[in-house]
């Protein structure tokens, strides 16, 4: 499946619980968000799945993506379009063979020796950051800022997307340090409106 990174949202169930998960995803994608992924650090598997096959069918017909974040589990039984791994999750060797060729595989990295090791051919994109410390990920690693966002995009033989305390404001200096897009779970999830959030960041591109 074809992807678009510019405006990618993760989900965080808990700070989603009064608009709604699946409302808070239908509304963001009506905004622009051109990438979805389910992380979900508390719920079991198989909670996890009823919830992936709902946002599976808030997606239909969208052309935007469905990934899962870290369980592989959760992917192949949702049929999800892809999934993300982080450093010390599923290798993504195992990802790859188990979700085939089709699949949309992403990674996280946060240091130049992580991105040396990754193996590209087996990636379709890289997530970079923290560039800021955030409230969303606990025990995230060492934020990096734009420096270290540029540094590492600049070395990244692959498709990649910023994350970690982004909001619309930020859009030019991650489009400066050469990113294809932006991640972001708080400045949508969580948000009054979450319609109006996602337009901001299409709003704030397109006027750069
Ligand atoms: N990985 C690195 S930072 C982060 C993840 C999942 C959380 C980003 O959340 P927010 O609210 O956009 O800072
Ligand atoms: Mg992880």
């Amino acid at each position: 499946m074809s992807f678009d990174l510019s405006l990618y949202l993760v989900t965080d169930a808990a700070l989603c619980r009064d608009y709604g998960l699946e409302k808070t995803v239908e509304a963001a994608v009506a905004g622009g968000v051109t990438i979805v992924q389910l992380r979900d650090k508390h719920a079991s598997d198989e909670q996890m799945i009823v919830q992936a096959k709902r946002l599976k069918t808030v997606l239909s017909g969208s052309g935007v993506p469905l990934i899962i974040n870290d369980r592989l589990k959760v992917a192949l039984e949702s049929y999800a379009d892809g999934l993300h791994v982080g450093q010390s999750d599923t290798a993504v060797q195992e990802a790859r063979i188990a979700m085939g060729q089709e699949a949309i595989i992403g990674l996280s990295i946060n240091t130049l020796e992580q991105l040396q090791a990754v193996p590209v051919e087996l990636l379709d994109y890289l997530g970079i950051g923290p560039v800021f410390a955030t409230q969303s990920k606990q025990d995230h690693a060492q934020p990096i800022g734009f420096g270290g966002l540029a540094a590492l995009v600049k070395a990244c033989p692959l498709p990649n997307v910023a994350i970690g305390g982004l909001k619309a404001e930020h859009i030019s200096a991650v489009k400066r340090a050469g990113a294809n897009g932006l991640a972001v779970i708080s400045a949508i999830c969580g948000q009054q409106d979450p319609y109006q959030a996602a337009r901001a960041f299409r709003r704030t591109a397109q006027a750069l």
